[in-house]
């Protein structure tokens, strides 16, 4: 493909698709020519992946995901086609500045972190291996929402990516599903029900093609727009009452409209139970329809379909499929139930009580009356079948989704090597008892095209340049790295791709939060949702005993840090909020002192998203992984960091147990007690109060909460911060400080030694390459889903 190509059919389309003349094209312009000619190069390979999955006859996998945080689109798609080059040339060439025409485009923000950002990794990595795969979501219209700060609090105000023409989804009027809620159950005299609906919306497709790496292979991302089943009520607008008369739309439409924002869970919103039957049930028809396509026996359905359930969220599939075979098709109800079972994965992603789905049986009954009764049945079922133990879906009139994922699926995945042993010890231990083979562990993994070839083009173009270019489909050879972590040219390299994305970044939050920064100085980066168990209020108790001990003694010879916070609270999660506002009141005081600025500075970036993150991670020296150990399933940022050369300081929790064994421990910062010393620490009595006795620091930081050092004007502010630390340590941020203080100075020391600091940041990215989604995907294949490529790598040439 041809740069004068290329460069022809961005012009072609700016005038034909966009009709704009070269005049007159804004920024905006060109980033949607240039979309839709790295587009048009998508569609044939995406036919002939479409193809070759039919004349296969290929087993299908489905993804299905309440969240898809894909990001940005088109310096991925151009990356994955090896078409950056010559757009930047193309560009280079209309003297136009192709970095920000990359950076006009607005995020999909379709999701609220880990779980969402894993669905869009997975999305890529099935592509890249050519497994015959669709993702299914729901196009909401509004995103996570964005984040700005008001004296230090966050503000939070509608995410509107849909007002620009979104250039990546075609419309399909024709894929449309009646999706029904409420009514009533006919019974019919045996087990199968009729099910009236009193309302119903339609469910529209809209989908975005997904291309792996060398285009070899693309799958279609689904997303589903509720519309209404009738535009207009005729009669009510001849009436002349106009708003009641759009009333269906804007009821219809309110389905789709926004993301729920807390990613733990909101209990009991019937809204949120819409949007989950909502898209279940139009993938579930979506699926039956392909498959009644190409075969006549449901029973056949578990050898051709093999669906994931990301998280409990789509868990209503199980008793929807169950309806679709029973009620609909009349397959007898055991048969229904085990087919369904055999199709059905989940893959539990946190063991937070609180976190835990559950629905009132009122709200279920009233919404979803029929599927309330299937899961009375699948409930006996269940007990007639094992009545050893007594398990229930059903619970305090709760229905457990958790509890109904599991028993409706033929798998059950964990996260990471030790989320998966708790959840057999702890949430799901009566149920592992009983069905010993059904979980099974599928450690996370992200993007290498993405979090390393396309974030961070220097460190990718340097590994090229020694390894060659396998290492981008074939992450593993990232080990390959390890004789260069010995040799002092290569270290001197990779030190000057680090200095020079610092020097990037420090650029950037000149420009656009205005806070100056030495790109000499530790670049200490914590960027997730805001938590209790991820401890950003650990990590800024450090901040703020640092700035103490260096307020002391103003002239020491201090290892110089800038801490650069970035995420975003649930707009409901008060204390979460709480800690934002400590975050910038801390750097506030901070950063406007001038005995210490030399040597230590905070910023907290706002509006964190996928973005910020591919800024912010290939520039980070240091990396914060200091949730309270047993809590985080895996995370997923901790991979990218040590990918990009970052070394972790973190806990022995999730997937950093495992980076912490693939980069080496002597190239990891851990600390903090075990997810077993934890349970056992919380039985003492007065464990913070002892903590914060015996380590003085700790103690004078709390009492800066107190004294109205971040808050002048009202010194009680952030007195609850520390009475929480101190009264309330559930997250156990007192216990574990001392030790996160000890491997924060050990970091700080090991950072004067610059040569030894690169040795062990390269070991990191070494190390990195099994946390690979290609790694990942691979496992669900052999393990769960048991498919293989459609396509041998390479094999499938675009017509
Ligand atoms: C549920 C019900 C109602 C409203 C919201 C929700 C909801 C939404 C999002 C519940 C949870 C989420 C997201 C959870 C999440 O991102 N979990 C993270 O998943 C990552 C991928 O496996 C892990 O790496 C992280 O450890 C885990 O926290």
């Amino acid at each position: 493909m041809s740069i004068s190509d290329l460069r022809g059919d961005v012009l072609r389309h700016l005038k034909y698709s966009i009709g704009k003349d070269e005049d007159h094209a804004q920024i905006y312009d060109w980033r949607v020519a240039l979309s839709l000619a790295v587009r048009d190069r998508i569609v044939d390979r995406w036919f002939a992946a479409t193809r070759a999955t039919y004349a296969s006859r290929a087993k299908r996998v489905y993804y299905l995901s309440m969240e898809f945080l894909i990001g940005r689109l088109l310096e991925d798609a151009a990356t994955n086609l090896g078409l950056l080059d010559e757009a930047k040339a193309v560009f280079d060439g209309f003297g136009l500045p192709f970095d920000r025409v990359l950076a006009d485009e607005p995020d999909a923000a379709l999701g609220n972190g880990g779980l969402g950002r894993l669905a869009a990794c997975f999305m890529e990595s099935l592509a890249t291996l050519g497994v015959p795969a669709y993702g299914y979501g729901i196009r909401y219209e509004h995103g996570l929402f964005r984040q700005r700060f008001e004296g230090g609090r966050q503000i939070e105000e509608p995410e509107d990516w849909l007002t620009q023409a979104h250039v990546w989804e075609f419309e399909r009027p024709e894929t449309s599903f009646e999706i029904g809620f409420g009514g009533h159950v006919h019974r019919t005299g045996t087990s199968r029900g009729i099910w009236r609906p009193a309302e119903a919306v339609i469910a529209q497709g809209f989908d975005t093609p997904v291309v792996g790496w060398q285009g070899r292979w693309a799958n279609t991302l689904r997303l589903w727009g509720a519309q209404p089943t009738r535009l207009l009520d005729l009669e009510r607008f001849n009436a002349g009452d106009y708003t009641a008369a759009a009333q269906p739309e804007t009821l219809a439409r309110t389905i789709s409209r926004v993301l729920y924002p807390d990613d733990t869970t909101e209990g009991g919103k019937a809204l949120r139970l819409k949007q989950e039957y909502f898209f279940t049930a139009a993938s579930l028809r979506d699926i039956l329809r392909r498959f009644e396509s190409e075969y006549d026996d449901l029973r056949k359905l578990p050898q051709k379909v093999a669906i994931q359930l990301n998280d409990t969220h789509p868990a209503i599939a199980g008793p929807e499929l169950v309806r679709l075979l029973h009620d609909e098709r009349g397959l007898p109800f055991d048969e229904a139930m085990e087919t369904a079972r055999l199709c059905l994965n989940y893959t539990n992603h946190t063991l937070l009580p609180e976190a835990l789905e559950s629905w009132s049986e009122g709200l279920m009954g009233y919404l979803l009356p029929r599927h309330l009764q299937i899961i009375e049945a699948i409930d006996a079922a269940h007990h007639k079948a094992y009545p050893a133990r007594s398990v229930h879906i059903r619970e305090h009139g709760q229905v457990q989704m958790g509890n109904l994922s599991f028993i409706m699926a033929k798998r059950v995945n964990g996260v990471s090597a030790l989320h998966t042993e708790l959840m057999k010890t702890t949430v799901f231990q009566d149920l592992h008892a009983l069905h010993p083979e059904r979980i099974v562990n599928e450690t996370n993994g992200v993007t290498p095209r993405r979090w390393l070839l396309g974030c961070n083009p220097r460190l990718g173009a340097l590994i090229t340049e020694v390894l060659g270019d396998g290492w981008v489909g074939d992450a593993e050879e990232l080990a390959r790295l390890a004789p260069f972590t010995e040799d002092a040219s290569f270290l001197e390299r990779f030190a000057a791709i680090k200095r020079a994305n610092k020097e990037e970044l420090a650029g950037w939050l000149k420009r656009e939060q205005g806070v100056a920064v030495d790109p000499s100085a530790m670049f200490d980066i914590q960027i997730k949702r805001i938590h209790e168990y991820k401890r950003q209020h650990l990590n800024i108790l450090e901040a703020i005993a640092l700035w103490q001990d260096i307020s002391d003694n103003p002239n020491g010879d201090w290892t110089p840090r800038v801490k650069i916070f970035g995420g975003k609270a649930a707009p409901g999660y008060w204390f979460a909020k709480e800690i934002v506002h400590l975050i910038n009141a801390v750097a506030g005081r901070i950063n406007a002192d001038p005995a210490t600025s030399r040597f230590l500075r905070v910023v907290f970036a706002p509006n964190y998203n996928v973005s910020m993150a591919e800024r912010l991670i290939p520039a980070a020296d240091l990396s914060e992984q200091i949730s309270t150990a047993g809590k985080e399933a895996s995370g997923t940022g901790n991979m990218k960091f040590a990918m990009n050369g970052a070394l972790t300081i973190g806990t022995l929790d999730g997937a950093n147990v495992e980076i912490r064994d693939h980069v080496g421990a002597e190239n990891f910062f851990l600390f903090g007690m075990t997810a077993e010393e934890v349970v056992a620490r919380r039985e003492v009595p007065g464990h913070a109060r002892q903590a914060i006795e015996a380590d003085p620091r700790l103690a004078r930081a709390l009492g800066a909460l107190r004294d109205g050092t971040f808050s002048p004007g009202n010194p009680g502010l952030f007195a609850g911060i520390a009475d929480n630390v101190e009264h309330h340590d559930y997250f156990l941020v007192a216990s574990d400080f001392t030790d996160y203080w000890r491997a924060s100075r050990e970091a700080d020391a090991i950072c004067r030694d610059g040569a030894r600091w690169t040795r062990m940041a390269a070991r990191n990215t070494a190390g990195s390459g099994w946390f690979s989604s290609d790694r990942t995907i691979r496992g669900y294949m052999a393990d769960i889903w048991d498919v293989t490529p459609a396509a041998a790598p390479g094999t499938l040439a675009a017509e």
